[in-house]
């Protein structure tokens, strides 16, 4: 008995200290002092031993499972501190490497123009207004005189989130809920993100940003939206510019115009940028529809008002020198850094 422990003990040991991972060491202790080890298998035969050899075997297994047990631990924090400083040495830091440049952003072309705009406006005593996205199909066409079957319902086709409700396809419907809360004067803006079923290409996107206008007070004229919307022009554009109303037709507005700006780039003599017409069409406008007005229990007798809408990547595009609308939404920074 006592040479097979003595043969038990020596090879364990020969085995913890040719065991080079913790691993290896905890398969050579579970193979001698596990359940089923080699050391336990002589506990379990104890029963064959006379009774009177039971205590002198007993102390020695309980020796050799110390110094074992005593060999396991010592390897096992040897293999360790040898992981440890493996470690520290794979994850020295060389503190004389140059930092990384941190990457200061800027704000997008979008935010840019609105701020200029926003700015514009404010000066001349605008408030900025802004209203929900989702938007109930009365406020986004019904309130603006676009019924049920108007064919401007097909050029602004949006996504519905039921029959009733959808994605807003203009701001406008900021405007009915503040002349339906009866405050008089308005003279504010709403500018904001819209939504359209459109293709992308160059000049589309299912989703961009208007800027809508609208002044309703005693007294509003064509006068005052020429003369307000040619002073916009001219702050945003430069002092030369020359303005030029073309009459159009809005739903909601009547009369209602398209203003053209004279080219800035050649100063309306005709180059590639104005496509050779030497006007720019910038936005549209008009009088406020005398039924929007009484559909927000606004008396068309009393108030008059003017409204325009702009949309804002196309001031974006323009005060730029962008020529595809796509470049605004791609968040590539080579691009972007250039503003
Ligand atoms: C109310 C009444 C009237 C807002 C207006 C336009 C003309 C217009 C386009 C500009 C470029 C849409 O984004 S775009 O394609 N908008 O031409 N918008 S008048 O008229 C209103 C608004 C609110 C209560």
């Amino acid at each position: 008995m006592k040479e097979k422990l003595q043969k038990i003990s020596e090879e364990a040991l020969s085995s913890i200290n040719l065991s080079d991972s913790l691993d290896a060491l905890n398969e050579v202790r579970v193979s001698v002092l596990g359940k089923k080890g080699a050391l336990t298998g002589i506990l379990k035969g104890m029963k064959d031993v006379a009774p009177e050899d039971r205590p002198k075997v007993g102390a020695l297994v309980n020796e050799t499972r110390e110094k074992i047990e005593e060999a396991v631990n010592e390897r096992k924090s040897k293999l360790e501190s040898a992981l440890r400083e493996e470690k520290l040495r794979r994850e020295v830091i060389d503190v004389t490497l140059p930092a990384k440049k941190i990457k200061i952003g800027h704000p997008h072309p979008n935010t840019v123009a609105l701020e200029e705009v926003e700015r514009i406006f404010i000066g001349m005593g605008y408030e900025v207004v802004e209203g929900p996205e989702v938007e109930y199909d009365y406020y986004n066409f019904e309130a603006l005189n676009i019924p049920a079957n108007h064919p401007a319902k097909d050029e602004q086709d949006t996504f519905y989130i039921n029959k009733d409700i959808l994605l807003r396809t203009q701001t406008s419907s900021v405007q009915i809920h503040i002349m339906e809360g009866g405050k008089l004067p308005v003279r504010m803006i709403a500018p904001g993100r819209v939504f359209r079923s459109d293709e992308v290409d160059a000049t589309h996107s299912p989703c961009f940003h208007q800027i809508e206008g609208l002044v309703v007070d005693k007294g509003i004229t064509m006068s005052d939206l020429k003369g307000t919307l040619e002073g916009f022009a001219r702050e945003m554009f430069g002092d030369d510019i020359k303005t030029k109303f073309r009459p159009h037709h809005f739903p909601f507005t009547e009369p209602s115009a398209e203003m053209d700006v004279s080219c800035f780039k050649c100063g309306g003599k005709g180059c590639r940028f104005c496509k050779g017409e030497g006007w720019i069409e910038i936005l549209g406008c008009g009088m406020v529809h005398p039924h929007v007005l009484e559909m927000c229990n606004i008396d068309p007798e009393e108030y008059t008002g003017f409204a325009f809408g702009v949309g804002l990547e196309r001031i974006a595009l323009l005060k730029y020198e962008i020529d595809d609308m796509r470049l605004l939404y791609e968040n590539d920074n080579r691009f972007l850094e250039q503003f």
